[in-house]
């Protein structure tokens, strides 16, 4: 299909239908306390897919209630870490004989690419479920070595009733980061979706519930921010807060906890990656990486690669081919194969970004490629390039979480440090060079969480993922994903009895 052509005819009919659309409170769907409902749309048009039931604080009491008493009574935390590990591959097997619809829900709700969610994202939750099963049950503390007579070991406990706020941009993938390690280590979940993408949650939820999860022990509440988010993070029996979103957001999280009980929160914010080609780079691999880096999942990644430097004497022949490929690219209705890109979010993204395109032309970059909407329904804009980008630019520094790649030109290694580093986010960077001194060099360097050498966004259950700055707190995946949600407890007994 052509780009253009895709995006004009009529909308592919999603091959699924929308099943549950109420909160999933003590293992039930059940409505609102309220009763309210709030419409979800479709990205691809603008249309209303379902009407979802809003929780707000009364149902996140409700939920919360339930979770300290699956926390608190059990069954969850008392069971076998075996018995728990099972229940949690079994879920993974069962995610993946349902992975079609699931995908295929994920991509109505949220616009991202069918092929994209079937064959990467929805296995990639089986995945990260199927690691941190394997966790369930290696999870020990340690005998320590204290000085004096005494016998001290530490005991690795859950922290108990999780609240965890995830955002639209992968609302599965980034379900699994939280979800899965919670589970593990035995504590119990209040999770909120997104207001935008509230669907995919409800269905692979109960398919939590059919492969054993007890009532109770995960929980999930549509609705907005400032009511059921904030319901959640001020919530005097909530134990922890795990928050993916805006820097903006992620503090106001922190300041509801420190107004509450000051319950431990983690972070995984926004970002302003650079991507960094050096003059010995593969000049070819590097620009196609920095494409996908970019305009990868419609450019709505928190660690996309959002201000490509170019080393000088590559920087034309590099914004030449940039621009082919961003030229190349396919847009179109996400359900159709072969399309690289679907709409952005919704109306409110979708406006966002093409006010910082304006601002790029205006204060002086040059736009190579793009710069405009995509069709005439829907939120699809096209892919767009800019070159002659300036470090003090708003493109240049703010997070446009769009299609847009920023292309900047760099003379020397430590000014490109210097300049990567002025930001006050810190998730990730792309290093791409021949000389394993120079990459050694910027791989130390950098102020970020991630470094992908020659490669970006390589994402694995096993990786450890957060960022340095104002991108976030703590970090998520990985074995270091499982200590946000672990309590350490030192015990401490004499080895001799003094009255002995
Ligand atoms: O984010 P919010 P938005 C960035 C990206 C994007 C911008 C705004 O730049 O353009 O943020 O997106 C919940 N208390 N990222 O407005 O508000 C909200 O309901 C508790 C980067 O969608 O941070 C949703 O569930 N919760 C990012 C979640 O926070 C609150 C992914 C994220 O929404 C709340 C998404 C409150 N007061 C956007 N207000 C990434 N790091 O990947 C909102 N929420």
């Amino acid at each position: 299909i052509s780009a253009s052509s895709a995006a004009e005819t009529e909308p592919v009919t999603p091959p699924v239908q929308i099943d549950h659309t109420q909160l999933l409170i003590d293992g039930n769907f059940v409505d609102a306390a309220s009763g309210k409902t709030f419409p979800t749309f479709d990205p691809r048009t603008g249309e209303v897919i379902a009407n979802v039931a809003e929780g707000d604080s009364e149902d996140v009491d409700r939920a919360v209630f339930v979770a300290r008493q699956a926390f608190d009574e059990g069954p969850w935390p008392k069971m076998t870490a075996y018995e728990r590990s099972r229940i949690l591959f079994r879920f993974a097997d069962l995610l993946e004989k349902h992975n079609d619809e699931v995908a295929a829900i994920e991509t109505w709700d949220s616009g991202k690419p069918y092929e994209q969610a079937a064959n990467h994202e929805i296995p990639m939750v089986a995945r990260v479920f199927r690691y941190y099963a394997g966790w369930a049950d290696k999870i020990h503390g340690l005998t320590v070595p204290a000085d004096g007579p005494h016998h001290v070991q530490t005991l690795h406990e859950p922290i108990g009733v999780t609240g965890q706020i995830v955002p639209w941009n992968f609302p599965l993938l980034i379900y699994s980061w939280k979800v899965a390690p919670a589970l593990a280590c035995g504590n119990t979940v209040v999770l909120k979706t997104a207001e935008q993408t509230p669907l995919s949650a409800l269905i692979v939820s109960k398919l939590l519930l059919e492969a054993g999860l007890p009532p109770g022990v995960l929980n999930i509440i549509s609705g907005f921010g400032p009511t059921a988010g904030a319901a959640l993070c001020s919530h005097m029996n909530v134990d922890k807060i795990a928050f993916t979103g805006s820097t903006g957001t992620g503090k106001i999280v922190l300041g509801l906890s420190a107004q509450s009980n000051l319950k431990p929160v983690t972070l995984e914010l926004g970002g302003k990656s650079p991507f960094i080609v050096c003059r010995d780079a593969d000049i070819d691999v590097a620009v196609e990486a920095a494409h996908s880096a970019l305009f990868f999942n419609q450019g709505q990644c928190c660690c996309a690669g959002s201000r490509t430097f170019v080393h000088e004497s590559i920087y034309d022949e590099f914004v030449e081919k940039s621009k082919a490929r961003a030229l190349k690219r396919v847009v179109g209705d996400p359900f159709r194969s072969g399309v690289d890109q679907g709409p952005q979010i919704d109306s409110v993204q979708f406006e966002k970004i093409l006010k910082y395109i304006r601002s790029g032309i205006e204060n002086g970059a040059k736009l190579e490629s793009g710069g405009e909407r995509f069709g005439s329904k829907g939120y699809y804009i096209q892919p767009t390039v800019f070159s002659n980008v300036q470090d003090n630019m708003l493109i240049a520094r703010d997070e446009i979480f769009g299609p847009v790649q920023t292309i900047l030109k760099f003379r020397d290694i430590e000014e490109v440090i210097h300049r990567a580093n002025s930001t006050s986010y810190g998730l990730a960077a792309g290093v791409f060079t021949k000389s394993i001194d120079t990459a050694n060099t910027l791989m130390r360097a950098l102020r970020v969480g991630t470094v992908w050498i020659n490669c970006y966004d390589v994402f694995d259950a096993a990786i450890p993922f957060g960022g340095y700055k104002m991108s976030g707190q703590g970090r998520v995946r990985g074995v270091y994903g499982l200590s946000s949600y672990l309590q350490v407890k030192a015990a401490v007994t004499p080895l001799r009895n003094p009255a002995w």
